[in-house]
């Protein structure tokens, strides 16, 4: 039997099965959550889906399914289905133990935790890891579901513009595009849905742009009190790091963000160069071109310097990162 047979073997046996997503959620997450909740609903499979609920992306609020997505845990569960979690605490959440673990990810650093792994590190999205167990096992793909995956696909590839994105994520779109997906609905919900607070704290982020290292790492950092003056929230930041990784000479672009007395950064990177090696130092994660850690202060500018002299002693040479 091969491991996506187990895993659907594991789901129809189950007695009641809790999907977890993971903290600071992102849109391939919940996708991946929604689309097993979907599923899982079609078939009278009982079910949660849970969240930590510390902030949901708002913009995937279109998927059927969303509101029954939950910060509590339902008194019992025997089997528990990690999606998008690199490591069993991602969820942030103590589970019973006796639970059989299904975990269906993409991340490299994933340790095959689960008692049924299903692994992809070469998929964009957990989303297209997701699809196969569905497509292997020859289950129906309602439209429902065809949405969140292609959700989930097309916003952890950025737009089918990742490294990672192949002809195969493309025959996978189409036959979730075969099954009901609409792309244009899907990325007119995720991505031209933005607030009018967004647009007034991005120039506030923008004009703490600076370039170190010869222009090779551009910083920015948000705020607490710029939050609380334009109404936006922090998810209303995370574009900005994008936006800066566009600047021609830019390869590694930071965002740094002050929360609970630390300070959160967010990494992207672009030519090939490993952002969760710097990541990974602050004992934080993530993949090649895109990572997040934490450093132990709440001084965005003490954090900023800490990070660009750690880059510029580990990984900067002749001119360049390497
Ligand atoms: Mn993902």
């Amino acid at each position: 039997m091969s491991f996506y047979q187990e895993a659907l073997e594991t789901i129809r046996q189950a007695h009641y099965i809790l999907v977890l997503t993971h903290i600071n959620p992102d849109v391939d997450t919940i996708s991946c959550g929604l689309a097993l909740s979907n599923f899982m609903y079609e078939n009278k499979i009982k079910h949660k889906v849970f969240n930590k609920m510390d902030n949901l992306p708002r913009n995937v609020n279109f998927l059927n399914r969303f509101e029954h997505i939950t910060n509590k845990l339902p008194t019992s569960y025997d089997v528990v289905v990690y999606v998008d979690c690199g490591d069993q605490r991602r969820p942030a959440v103590e589970i019973n133990s006796d639970a059989k673990m299904i975990n269906i990810d993409h991340h490299a650093s994933n340790d095959y935790f689960g008692d049924i792994n299903i692994l992809d590190e070469t998929k964009a999205s957990t989303a297209e890891v997701l699809y196969q167990f569905f497509k292997q096992n020859n289950l129906k793909i309602s439209a429902n579901v065809a949405t969140c995956l292609y959700a989930g696909m097309y916003d952890d590839s950025i737009q089918f513009s990742t490294p990672r994105v192949d002809g195969e994520m493309f025959q996978i779109a189409h036959h979730l595009c075969d099954c009901g997906a609409n792309p244009s609905y899907v990325a007119d919900m995720l991505t031209k849905r933005e607030s009018l607070a967004k647009y007034r704290l991005l120039p506030l982020v923008l004009g703490s742009l600076e370039l170190h290292l010869e222009g090779t790492v551009a910083t920015i950092y948000t705020l607490p009190e710029w939050l609380i003056t334009t109404g936006a929230d922090y998810r209303d930041v995370e574009d900005s790091v994008n936006m800066i990784l566009s600047i021609s000479v830019v390869q590694i672009a930071i965002l740094l963000r002050p929360t609970n007395g630390k300070t959160r950064l967010s990494l992207r990177s672009k030519n090939g160069i490993d952002v969760s090696k710097i990541a990974s130092e602050f004992q934080g994660g993530g993949h090649k071109m895109a990572a997040g850690c934490t450093i132990e202060h709440d001084n965005v500018l003490k954090a900023k310097n800490e990070i660009i002299n750690f880059i510029k002693n580990n990984f900067y040479t002749n001119g360049g990162i390497q």
